[in-house]
């Protein structure tokens, strides 16, 4: 059923970016900015960003997101850009993907699709693969029909007559049908995990993870602090499954660290609900640390979103140390670092300056998790843990 939304054949598609500016909706976040991150999205999937198109309105039309005079444009610039993709910033109604597929005669993706999209290149392990997939087909279900009848608009012919409402009716039980059966798959994964967090919990060893907006440098922070060897790359969401190292702090301290999948501004609640399982490890963390990537201009709107979600997943309590990373890229060396006095507000216990590339101060931050270990009374000082 997963099917790639966009071509990786040699020839790339040529997409344009589509984004409603609603007043108060983004708050900070400049339409222009979740455009710029909607951009990186589009890349990551492997999509060539031939232009944008931006409108500001007091909500997207029910009908065609865009209101008609710019639902005009867009169509107007189709010669002159020769896109073949439009990529929405927000997720879309059934309706409104059809009739804005009707109207373009183009593919017409929205931000979730396109997420879902990258998720599905980037999940290794075979949980995953199950929870994107889960998500995937949570997505398809409500936007079946309208697949079918815009096949038989383009023009009808042999492959694109639609199946009638019966078949329509069997595509989504046999859809259902496959969502219950991933949903048990997931639910076994889980237990299992549950067994093995048991047998932690015995141990005593304190579990550390890692949390922050996609690219803030997690993964790069449990390699330099863990040796451990995890994908790192210069693309968003490149982990979606949760790892963890052991790591020995200075003190003598057993830990374990975990990675897990990065957040982002407008994180469509399907795949929250999708990645529950995933999440969860979060829940059973002692503390958490939530890197920072200081290098972007949207940093303070990404810790406030991580802020948000993790507020929405209930973790808006657990202890935390703020890592502000990548401050290689603000200034030459550490030492000029720790003279750095940042105007962070945020709930955590401590801030760090790091950068997780370049080995700078994660003998702070170990420090700084120690400190915290000790006085909440955690253990793991004994044996290997
Ligand atoms: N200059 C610099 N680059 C960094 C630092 N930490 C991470 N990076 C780079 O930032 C990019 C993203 O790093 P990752 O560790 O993959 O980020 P992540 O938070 O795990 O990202 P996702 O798994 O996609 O959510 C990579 O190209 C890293 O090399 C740092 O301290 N300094
Ligand atoms: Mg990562």
């Amino acid at each position: 059923m997963t099917k790639d939304l966009i071509n990786t054949a040699a020839t790339k598609e040529r997409a344009i970016l589509v984004g409603v500016g609603i007043k108060g909706e983004h708050r900070n976040w400049s339409i222009e900015g979740s455009l710029d991150e909607l951009q990186q999205l589009a890349k990551t999937a492997g999509a060539e960003v031939v232009g944008r198109m931006v409108q500001n309105l007091e909500k997207p039309s029910q009908s065609h997101y865009l209101g008609s005079g710019k639902l005009e444009e867009l169509l107007s610039l189709k010669d002159e850009l020769k896109y073949d993709t439009a990529i929405f910033n927000d997720e879309l109604r059934p309706t409104q993907q059809e009739n804005l597929e009707t109207a373009l005669e183009v593919k017409v993706i929205d931000r979730t699709a396109l997420i879902l999209d990258i998720f599905a290149r980037s999940a290794c392990t075979s949980e995953g693969k199950l929870q994107v997939e889960l998500a995937q087909h949570e997505y398809m279900l409500p936007r079946l029909a309208g697949q079918w009848s815009h096949l038989e608009r383009l023009g009808g012919g042999i492959g694109t007559r639609g199946p009638g409402e019966s078949q329509i009716e069997t595509d989504r039980r046999l859809i259902r049908n496959r969502i219950t059966s991933i949903k048990k798959q997931i639910e076994a994964v889980r237990k299992h995990r549950e067994l093995y967090r048991r047998k932690r919990e015995q141990s005593g060893t304190p579990l550390v993870a890692l949390v922050g907006y996609t690219n803030a440098g997690k993964s790069t922070l449990l390699n330099t602090l863990c040796h451990a060897g995890v994908l790192a790359e210069n693309k968003l969401f490149s982990t979606l499954d949760p790892v963890t190292k052991r790591l020995r702090l200075p003190d003598g301290r057993n830990i374990l660290v975990t990675d897990t999948v990065g957040f982002i501004h407008k994180l469509p609640p399907l795949i929250v609900a999708a990645f529950h399982a995933t999440l969860e490890e979060l829940d059973e963390a002692d503390l958490l640390l939530h890197v920072v990537d200081i290098t972007s201009p949207d940093a303070v709107n990404q810790s406030q979103t991580v802020e948000k979600i993790l507020t929405q997943l209930k973790l808006g309590e657990k202890p935390r140390i703020t890592v502000i990373n990548k401050m290689d890229q603000v200034v030459e060396s550490i030492e000029e670092a720790q003279n750095i006095s940042l105007d962070v507000k945020s709930p955590a216990q401590a801030t760090v300056i790091t950068s997780a590339l370049k080995n700078w101060n994660l003998d702070k931050l170990q420090e700084k998790i120690g400190e915290y270990l000790e006085i909440s009374k955690l253990g793991g000082r004994e044996g290997t843990g």
